[in-house]
Formats: structure tokens, C-alpha cells, sequence
């Protein structure tokens, strides 16, 4: 039973009939990882409706959360039922704390579903609860869904790489253009955006990415092979830009749904949290025999010097195939 005596089931029923305080309900499980969110997995099976999941990534205040609050509009304005996923990686600040009560924010005047996700106290971590969150809103009629990232780290390529459309926002003036080709983000990028495009150097910024582009024989995505991936120009702001922003989205789901790159690109999604789901159950693992009598004696014979460290993990990892099989 989950909070106010409602089972998973009848919030599962809830949240397929449109109610939205029932997606964030369960938008809270998948986050909060565990045998409920395993149990959620299940309830969900066989009802995803291929949303198209965009990913948009950049540095910090590079507009990205105006620029979302900007697409959704547009999204929305054409017929569709956009929601927004925020993941910020790096900060313990953000996630449901702050943000994932919160369920319907105006960032500019619309209806759109946006939920920050919280990474800490998931036993998977964002690798298992991004995929959990994208589930439920792909299965209660979310499409697309975008995932906003902060940040040019490891983590947020990685998150990036969970999307069928990948954007990559930079800003003219800052180096963005170099910091994304460290970062490896001009390879995961399907789409790029030069966001405050108002300001000077915007024109130098797509030129620099362009020359980028030619320079590092970056295929891209094999949708996009032999094609580089565009770059526009926004003003989220003013909101210069985005209807073709838009359009360049729509376009790379085309090209994706006419080869089956977007199944693909979703069974490396399914792939990768499946790796992440055995993890956590080899690490929930690990530490239950370092609880039990076997492991504090492999502890001890290593505080005496009796064994080294791998011995102790040979002893760890019999001791927890055994239990396995008990
Ligand atoms: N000049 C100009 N400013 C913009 C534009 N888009 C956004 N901004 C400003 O840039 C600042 C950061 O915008 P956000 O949308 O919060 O940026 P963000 O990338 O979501 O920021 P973080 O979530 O903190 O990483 C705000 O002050 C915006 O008003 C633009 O097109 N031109
Ligand atoms: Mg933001």
C-alpha cells in the first residue's frame, strides 16, 4: 500500500484515465526506485505508446529551461501533450523536494506537465529512475517527453544519450562550442541550438560549430549519417527560433521512425537499464553478505592482514552466488 491507503494498482488505473495527480504519484515511486517501483515496472508493462523522448542539454544558464517552457508551447500548439522531465545530476538541491509536487508549472502561460526528478536515495540512481519516469509518462499519453539536463558532465551525456532526439544548447561568447566537443556532446547531438542568439558572436558561434563538425568526421546518428546535424538559431526569450527548432525535431523523428533507428535507440535504453537494475541487485547484494557471519570474518581476516582485499572479494562474491542459490 502507498500513502492515503491507495494501492499502486488503483493509482496505476487513476493515472491511465488522465488524472494527472496520479502521474505524479507515480512519477514519485519510479523515483524513489525499490520493490515499488519494480512492482510499477510490471503494472506498466506492454503499455508504452512510443513517445518521442527529446533530450536537451547545455551549461548552466544557457536558456535551456526557457527554451523547454518555449518548445512545450509550441508542442502543444500543434496538437501534442508535451511533459518535461528536469534532472539536475550534480545538485541535491533540485528534484522532488522542490519541484516534484509541484506538477503542472507555468513557465509560460500553458498547461504542460513538468516534473524535476530527484537523484539521490534511488538504489539504481538516475540510470534506473529516468527510464522509470519516462515510462509512466510514455504509457499515461505524454508525447513527447523532454528531458532537460544541466550541465556537460559524464552523467548528462549519458541521460542524453536516453533520448531519440538529442539537443545541444550553447551561447554565444562562451567557449560553449569547445566545451561541448570535450565533453563529447557534438557526437550525441542530433540537433543544435544557438540559444540567445540576440546577443553578439551568435552568427561566430554557429560558424566555430560548424567547422567543429566538419573537422571531427562526427557520422552522428545513423539517421543523420552523411548529413550534419543542424544548428539553429533561438531567442527563448522573444521566442526567435523555435517554431523551427520544432520543426528540426519533428523532422529527426521522421528520419528515425523511417529506418528502425528509433527502436534501436529504444532497445539501448531498455539495455542499459536492465545493466543498471542487475547492479543494484549485485550491490544490494554485496552488502547483505557483508552483513552476515561470512562477511564480517572475510572483514576481520582482512583487519589482521590474514587475506588482501582480493581475497576478501572472492569470499564476498562465493558467499553471494551461494545465497543465491539457497
Ligand atoms: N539574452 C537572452 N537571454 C536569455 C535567452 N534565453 C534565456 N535567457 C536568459 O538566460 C537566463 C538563464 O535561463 P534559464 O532558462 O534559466 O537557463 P537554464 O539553462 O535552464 O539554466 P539552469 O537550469 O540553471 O542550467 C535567464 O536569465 C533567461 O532569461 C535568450 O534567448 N536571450
Ligand atoms: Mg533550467
Amino acid at each position: 500500500m502507498t500513502q492515503r491507503g491507495l494501492d499502486l494498482d488503483d493509482i496505476v488505473e487513476r493515472a491511465l484515465g488522465g488524472q494527472r495527480r496520479a502521474v505524479g504519484r507515480l512519477l514519485s515511486v519510479a523515483e524513489r526506485g525499490g520493490a515499488e517501483a519494480d512492482r510499477l515496472t510490471a503494472a506498466l508493462h506492454g503499455r508504452s505508446a512510443r513517445a518521442h523522448i527529446v533530450g536537451i542539454t547545455g551549461p548552466p544558464g544557457s536558456g535551456k529551461s526557457t527554451l523547454v517552457g518555449r518548445l512545450t508551447a509550441a508542442a502543444a500548439a500543434s496538437g501534442a501533450n508535451p511533459a518535461v522531465l528536469a534532472v539536475d545530476p550534480s545538485s541535491p538541491l533540485t528534484g522532488g523536494a522542490i519541484l516534484g509536487d509541484r506538477i503542472r508549472i507555468d513557465r509560460t502561460g500553458g498547461d504542460v506537465f513538468v516534473r524535476s526528478i530527484a537523484t539521490r536515495g534511488h538504489a539504481g540512481g538516475l540510470a534506473v529512475a529516468v527510464p522509470g519516469a519516462i515510462r509512466v509518462l510514455d504509457a499515461t499519453g505524454f508525447d513527447p517527453i523532454i528531458i532537460e539536463t544541466v550541465g556537460v558532465g559524464q552523467v548528462e551525456v549519458d541521460i542524453a544519450a536516453m533520448a531519440d532526439t538529442t539537443v545541444v544548447v550553447a551561447n554565444p561568447g562562451t567557449g560553449d562550442a569547445v566545451q561541448a566537443n570535450k565533453a563529447g556532446l557534438l557526437e550525441i547531438a542530433d540537433i543544435f541550438v544557438v540559444n540567445k542568439a540576440d546577443l553578439p558572436e551568435a552568427e561566430a558561434l554557429r560558424l566555430d560549430l560548424e567547422r567543429m563538425l566538419d573537422l571531427s568526421h562526427v557520422t552522428g546518428h545513423e539517421a543523420y549519417r552523411g548529413r550534419r546535424a543542424p544548428i539553429v538559431l533561438t531567442e527563448s526569450l522573444s521566442g526567435t527560433g523555435i517554431d523551427e527548432l520544432w520543426t528540426e525535431i519533428i523532422d529527426h523523428r521522421s528520419l528515425l521512425d523511417a529506418s528502425n533507428a528509433r527502436q534501436l535507440r529504444q532497445l539501448l535504453r531498455l539495455r542499459a537499464e536492465v545493466e543498471a537494475l542487475v547492479a543494484g541487485r549485485i550491490h544490494r547484494l554485496t552488502r547483505a553478505v557483508f552483513d552476515s557471519s561470512a562477511g564480517e570474518r572475510a572483514l576481520a581476516d582482512l583487519a589482521s592482514g590474514r587475506i588482501d582485499p582480493v581475497a576478501a572479494a572472492e569470499i564476498i562474491l562465493d558467499e553471494g552466488t551461494a545465497s543465491l542459490g539457497s
